[in-house]
């Protein structure tokens, strides 16, 4: 039988695709090991296939990015130009930086050749003869780690010229960023990569796919999608396509963090596990005594649920927070999103005046500064909402923190306007009275004087 470190063993609600082999006493990150477990059979069984019939599989399959937006990976694929005649380039963004979200550090810490062979199979499906793979600096291991990854596949025929006599090379180079989350926005990380200030770039009407790195098409995926080719490639996609619910296919990881017993990672199937069971079952439930406040389900930038709500779904069902399944669809009904899988657990114990001051400094320090709303304007909603926590706010100063986060949305180059105005807003709707309180934190988030808040 297959034995798991002390307390990483897989729950039984989970399926694990990705994380097979993670967490396996003995399992590390070496060429031998990964070989010794299956390693580039795929890449492989690649090479036996049209490049076509790669990306039709990937189609097929349904996976839909891990990175934020769940944009239809063999979708994006297919929209490089036909008659393209510049070289065609792959990046894998590893910026992983968004708040609540670290399922692809440990993919890459355990994993790495498991991206690479990934990666591979992907550049010879969209015809990339050279992939980068754009590590946030944050993560100086998981770039010294991929780099030793990448000189060992060298060395068994992996990567270089002429892979496995396909008559295919390829190169990945590992690139370092210098520590700002814009970098995860693909335009911003295409400047990055450049070599200038990663200022994202508008689109439409040009893609990535169309014009990117060096104004050649590009493709640019998150790591954990790009680990999910492998797994297509040995499954077929319409078997994948199997593994989880329509239009929300395969497995995905769950980050979980916050007030739970057993914060971590969980890899399920898409959509066929409810929040409830995400925070009873996987996670062991909430701390002693505690009862659910809120929940942000898709990393930072995605919108509050509060757990009193209830959700009226397109086929007519109302539901309450605890039954809403992980899946892109249904969070997008709940009017927030599934986003990169990073589930946020606040219990009664958390003040929402402290996350919203948190994740508003977190803002004004990541906005790139190009377009004056999101530059301005995040940096007003730290200042207002530092004298909301602080016990400075003038009676209006929530309503003017509101009408700040409402002149970002839709006025911005990037997403990131959305993404900083999105939380605050949320935030602002659901537990304005607790904003308006005398409701004070302390420095870790913990309300000091519950008696404020009206039940
Ligand atoms: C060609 C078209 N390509 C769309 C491509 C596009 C991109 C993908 C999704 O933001 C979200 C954001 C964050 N022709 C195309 C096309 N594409 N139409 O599809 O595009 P888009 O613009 O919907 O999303 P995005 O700009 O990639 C991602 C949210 O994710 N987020 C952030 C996560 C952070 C991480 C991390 O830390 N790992 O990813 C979290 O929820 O706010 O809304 O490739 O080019 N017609
Ligand atoms: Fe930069 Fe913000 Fe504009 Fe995006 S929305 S380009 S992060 S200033």
């Amino acid at each position: 039988p297959v034995q798991y470190l002390p307390g990483k063993e897989p729950h039984a609600r989970e399926k694990r695709l990705i994380f097979k082999n993670i967490d396996r006493v003995g399992y590390n990150p070496s060429i031998e090991c990964y070989l010794e477990n299956g390693g580039y059979e795929q890449l492989k069984k690649a090479f036996t296939m049209e490049r076509s019939a790669i990306t039709n599989e990937v189609k097929a399959s349904g996976l839909r990015g891990r990175g934020g937006a769940g944009f239809p990976t063999g979708v994006k694929w297919g929209f490089i130009p036909p008659t393209n005649t510049k070289p065609v380039y792959l990046i894998c963004n590893a910026d992983e930086s968004e708040p609540g979200t670290f399922k692809d550090r440990y993919i890459m810490h355990q994993d790495p050749h498991q991206l690479i062979e990934g990666m591979t199979i992907a550049c010879f499906a969209v015809g990339a003869k050279l992939s980068y793979i754009y590590v946030r600096e944050e993560f100086p291991y998981a770039a010294k780690i991929l780099e030793k990854a990448i000189a060992e596949a060298h060395e068994k025929g992996f990567l270089g010229k002429n892979i496995l006599g396909s008559g295919f090379d390829c190169e990945i180079y590992v690139h370092r960023g210098a520590g700002a989350y814009i970098c995860g926005e693909e335009t911003g990380l295409i400047e990055s990569l450049e070599g200038k200030r990663p200022y994202p770039r508008i689109k439409p009407p040009y893609f990535p796919a169309a014009l990117g790195l060096y104004m050649s098409p590009t493709i640019v995926n998150n790591v954990e999608s790009l680990c999910h080719v492998k797994h297509i490639i040995e499954m077929g996609g319409a078997e994948y396509a199997k593994l989880g619910t329509p239009n929300n296919t395969g497995t995905r990881i769950l980050c979980v963090s916050g007030d739970v017993q057993k914060p971590g990672y969980y890899e399920v199937e898409v959509g066929k596990v409810t929040m409830g069971e995400v925070i009873n079952d996987l996670c062991g439930g909430l701390k002693p005594g505690r009862k659910l406040k809120a929940i942000i389900p898709g990393g930072s930038s995605s919108k509050v649920l509060r757990a009193d709500e209830k959700y009226k779904l397109r086929d007519g069902r109302e539901i309450g927070i605890m039954d809403i399944p992980m899946d892109f669809d249904t969070m997008a009904q709940c009017g927030t999103m599934a986003g990169s899988g990073g589930v946020i657990i606040m219990d009664d114990s958390r003040s929402m005046t402290w996350v919203i001051n948190n994740l508003n400094a977190f803002y004004a320090h990541e906005s790139c500064g190009q377009c004056t709303p999101c530059r301005e304007g995040s940096l007003w909603m730290k200042k207002i909402s530092d004298r909301i926590v602080g016990g400075d706010a003038s009676p209006d100063d929530v309503d003017t923190l509101e009408t700040v986060a409402n002149q970002i949305e839709g006025k911005t180059i990037c997403a990131f306007g959305e993404a900083a105005s999105w939380p605050t807003q949320s935030f602002i709707k659901k537990f304005r009275d607790e904003l308006k309180s005398d409701c004070k934190p302390d420095l870790t988030g913990k309300i000091v004087n519950e008696e404020t808040l009206v039940a």
